[in-house]
């Protein structure tokens, strides 16, 4: 008899502890990648017992066509790129959130919310921002790089790096041509192709991923990068420069959003307000080294970090610079000419 107390006892222990994490779930998180650090999931997990299954894309593209054909099911947090937003808002992608469920949202920048992309923040809230600006080798290089059209130098003929990002790297040839990289007129586009098929030959077009290595080990020498790659880069090679082009650089905003198809939806607002606790804010920034909209991080920043321009750039260095975003019908065009660009740059 006691022993088979002591049985019925263990068995209620063991399901005592393990009902909690039972009952806790799953979150299906499909994201950048590298843009969360590995042990700030792991201690999402430890702290609520719900399991995360992530996995990763490598451009807004590939994220929103899999959204699509998915009808928004398969994830239940997904984190597109501001101009992505709005068209997935219209094509029924998103879920409206539950801002009562999130206590930390008053820790995010004002200035990034409620933006004509998503006025009230209905759908979409701030993770990370960043610039995709002019890096170059100057132990390689030895005057001075101003300008987007610097790429073009015949001394630099396939030692350029340049993201297959559309919007990045098309925003770039805009801006090297005098417009805007929301621009929605047809003429713009054709020129800032022109400028795009100077730089196919020999190919000089790079997977996200890669490319910050192609930096590191000097087989470009020039490019196009995102800040957060830079910064790595930089680290891994001390003679990279990153500078703000005079014409200005492509910023880019990048929200969590919850699919509509999502079937964890309490979790993962549990996990967007997590992600909006200043000090873990801070360790994605600390690794991945893009711009916080999180004014509590800002303030847990120290002096080297706030004084670093990649990471923090100044009003004079953004002065030019635009934010990438949505193009309505235009779509369409980009579409038509980073096509005819793409075959044969990579
Ligand atoms: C980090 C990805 C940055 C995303 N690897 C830029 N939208």
């Amino acid at each position: 008899m006691k022993r088979f107390l002591f049985s019925l006892a263990l068995c209620l222990l063991l399901l005592s502890t393990a009902l909690p994490a039972q009952a806790a779930g799953k979150l299906i998180i499909y994201n950048w990648s590298e843009y969360i650090p590995d042990d700030v999931l792991e201690d999402f997990t430890k702290e609520t017992g719900i399991e995360i299954i992530y996995s990763t894309y490598e451009s807004n593209e590939t994220m929103h066509d899999k959204l699509l054909v998915q009808k928004g099911r398969g994830y239940d947090l997904v984190c597109p790129s501001s101009y992505f937003i709005e068209q997935m808002i219209k094509e029924g992608l998103l879920l409206k959130l539950d801002k009562n469920r999130l206590k930390n949202l008053g820790n995010i920048d004002p200035k990034v919310m409620n933006l004509v992309f998503d006025p009230d923040n209905q759908y979409s809230i701030p993770y990370m921002w960043g610039t995709y600006g002019l890096i170059y080798n100057s132990a390689r290089i030895k005057d001075a790089i101003t300008s987007w059209n610097d790429l073009l130098r015949p001394e630099f003929k396939g030692r350029v790096m340049l993201y297959d990002d559309p919007r990045m790297t098309m925003g770039v040839a805009l801006l090297a041509t005098g417009s805007n990289p929301n621009s929605t007129r047809e003429e713009d586009l054709q020129a800032a192709h022109k400028f795009l098929l100077k730089l196919r030959d020999p190919k000089n077009v790079f997977d996200v991923t890669a490319a910050k290595n192609v930096m590191v080990n000097e087989q470009s020498y020039i490019g196009g990068i995102w800040n957060g790659d830079a910064l790595v880069a930089m680290e891994e090679n001390a003679d990279l420069r990153f500078v703000y082009p005079k014409e200005g650089a492509p910023l880019f905003l990048d929200s969590f959003v919850i699919p509509s198809g999502a079937i964890n939806v309490d979790n993962a607002h549990a996990f967007i307000d997590f992600m909006l606790r200043p000090e873990i804010a801070m360790r994605s920034q600390e690794e991945y080294l893009y711009c916080t909209p999180n004014l509590e991080t800002l303030k847990l920043l120290d002096k080297e970090q706030l004084d670093n321009r990649v990471l923090n750039p100044t009003a004079e260095d953004l002065k030019s610079c635009v934010f990438v975003s949505g193009v309505g019908e235009a779509k369409d065009l980009y579409a038509r000419y980073w096509e005819k660009f793409i075959t044969n740059a990579k």
